[in-house]
């Protein structure tokens, strides 16, 4: 199965990354660090179903797109967004490794980056 997110869920110099149905759902290293759109929403991170995992650059910008109805806050190592419904939260990934993002509310909530 592959699934292909939408076009407009990234922007900047991110390329369109493209799921594979796999049980760690890879996603494609976008060509070049810019900003990677990342929806939240109703009650996940990227898309329903298994925990997602996005690849990227080093010196990426991730930003979470609040897209649901439902409060939901981005918790990462160091960092942590309100509580909020709507609007955005930016997070510049500069360190390499692969990070856990969850929700706090959702415990199922939660994706990895993996930033390279
Ligand atoms: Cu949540």
């Amino acid at each position: 199965m592959t699934t292909r997110l939408s076009t407009s869920s990234f922007t900047g110099t991110a390329r369109t990354l493209v799921a594979v149905g796999t049980a760690a759902a890879m996603l494609a290293v976008p060509a070049l660090a810019g900003t990677a759109n990342i929806k939240v929403g109703d009650n996940y991170f990227v898309r329903p179903g298994s925990t997602p995992t996005v690849t990227v650059r080093a010196g990426t910008t991730l930003r979470w797109v609040w897209a649901g109805r439902k409060p939901h806050n981005v918790v990462g190592s160091g960092f942590r967004s309100p509580v909020k419904t709507s609007g955005t939260y930016s997070r510049r990934m500069s360190k390499k490794g692969t990070f856990r993002v969850i929700c706090t509310i959702h415990s199922t909530m939660k994706m990895n980056v993996r930033v390279v």
